[in-house]
């Protein structure tokens, strides 16, 4: 599963550039017995299967290097991920990832070799490898260099917390849908402010918990309490 994502595109041209690495392990490689099980069913009866704590504390234990590595388990029961932990992530020389499949782990993992469960959201899919993919590729974009212009990671959703501002590009009347006038007035600090509105509404008007969580400057209030102003005479 990992090369059909990592093979091409952004994440590659990073590896090649010897910007992050990306190793993937067979858990089944560090089985302890000779049919090479990996999982097994729970005490306690119930359906399913679940991993066995040997395999999988061999395999971290032979990819971590340092103890000091952070390991994590991707499951619907951990912290959610999101591009803050994305940062986090990024800022670390070796992070492991865990990806369980069937009913999950065996309890001794998450509580004694894991650093921290997460789970990239609230549904439950059917192994750890998609959200471990997500997981690094959203971690890799904060990577120095990673991706191309500095600009384009620091401009965009969340680096502060809000949505992105609307962008066009040609042409000028798609169907009779034109672009707003103040793009073309080649006033830099006017589309700067138009942008700065225009990402604050969108968040005020599809994730008011963002909004909630920043603490906004007098400027951006000001701009805020413009747009209420507009609302309110229609
Ligand atoms: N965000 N899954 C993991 C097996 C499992 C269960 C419990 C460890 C503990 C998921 C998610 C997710 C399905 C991946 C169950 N492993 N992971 N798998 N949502 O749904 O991260």
């Amino acid at each position: 599963m990992f090369p059909s994502v990592f093979s091409g595109g952004i994440i590659a041209k990073a590896v090649r550039h010897g910007l992050l690495d990306v190793q993937v392990h067979n858990l089944r490689d560090y089985a302890t017995d000779k049919h090479q099980q990996v999982d097994d069913r729970p005490f306690g009866g119930e359906e399913g299967m679940v991993f066995k704590p040997e395999p999988v504390f061999a395999a971290v234990e032979a990819v971590r290097g340092s103890a000091e590595t952070a390991v994590y388990l991707l499951s619907p029961s951990g912290r959610r991920f999101d591009d803050c932990l994305a940062r986090e992530m990024a800022g670390r020389p070796r992070v492991v990832l865990i990806c369980g499949r069937y009913e999950g782990v065996d309890e001794r993992v998450s509580g004694n070799l894991v650093t921290d469960e997460i789970s990239i959201g609230d549904y439950v899919l059917t192994g750890g490898e998609l959200p471990a993919m997500v997981v690094i590729d959203a971690a890799a974009r904060h990577i120095p260099g990673v991706v191309g212009k500095e600009g384009s990671v620091r401009k965009e959703s969340f680096a502060d917390g809000l949505l992105d501002y609307p962008q066009y590009t040609r042409p000028r009347d798609f169907r009779g849908l034109t672009v707003p006038e103040v793009l073309f007035s080649g006033d830099h600090k006017k589309i700067e402010v138009w942008r700065r509105r225009k990402a604050l509404e969108k968040t005020r008007r599809r994730r008011p918990d963002l909004l909630a969580r920043l603490s906004l400057s007098p400027e951006d209030r000001m701009l805020l309490d413009e747009t209420q102003e507009e609302r309110n005479e229609q």
